[in-house]
């Protein structure tokens, strides 16, 4: 465990204050432990959890926002993740969707299995978005500082991301319970 970690929140508790803030906005939520918590904090049909595939919920949900301009579209991601399907970055800086927010939350780890370190302890996803060309990026420690940023991204013109540095503990939570083309269904019919 890193030295500064006891004094970081836990991706649960900023998942909790983002998910509060939130009511049908279509939320896209990355593979492992960040669905896992987001089913058990709250599962609302307007979630989309991928399943399996890192690297891919940013290109879901920039699809999605462009599909639907006038909603308000959130990304749930991690590390692990945003560094694999690095590529997106530039991808969603290019379209520039107005409509889109990229949550991540950063515990320098691939937690999910088994919290081999990452390599965003050295390379600032954040600022790699931002020179890419998103509007907005921000990086918080705290769930002040979070939810302060989080609505301020929320009445801005995007596409903005949101870097939360979180520590490594996972809760409890048990596999999505959804099978992948009923999650799809699902999200599908609620975005409508
Ligand atoms: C291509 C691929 N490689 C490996 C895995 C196994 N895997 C699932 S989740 C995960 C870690 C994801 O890390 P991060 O995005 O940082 O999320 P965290 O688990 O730390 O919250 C890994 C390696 C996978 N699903 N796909
Ligand atoms: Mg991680």
């Amino acid at each position: 465990m890193r030295p500064e970690q006891g004094t970081l929140i836990s991706r649960a508790q900023a998942m909790a204050a983002l998910l509060e803030l939130l009511t049908d906005q279509p939320v896209i939520i990355c593979n492992g432990f960040p669905s896992r918590e987001a089913q058990k904090l709250v599962d609302r049909p307007t979630h989309f959890y991928m399943i399996g595939s890192m690297g891919s919920a940013p290109a879901i949900a920039l699809g999605v926002a462009l599909a639907k301009p006038h909603k308000q579209v959130i990304t749930f991601d991690g590390d692990g993740n945003v560094l694999m399907g690095m590529g997106t970055l530039a991808t969603v800086a290019a379209l520039k969707p107005k409509n889109f927010i990229h949550v991540v939350f950063d515990n320098e780890v691939y937690g999910t299995t088994g919290n081999q370190p990452t390599i965003s302890n050295v390379v600032p996803l954040e600022k790699v978005a931002k020179a890419a060309g998103y509007t907005n990026v921000e990086r918080v420690l705290d769930l002040d500082d979070l939810v302060y940023e989080f609505k301020d991204m929320l009445k801005k013109d995007g596409p903005s991301m949101l870097l939360i540095k979180v520590n490594e503990f996972a809760e409890d939570a048990g596999r999505v319970v959804l099978d992948p083309p009923d999650i799809t269904k699902r999200f599908m019919k609620a975005i409508e």
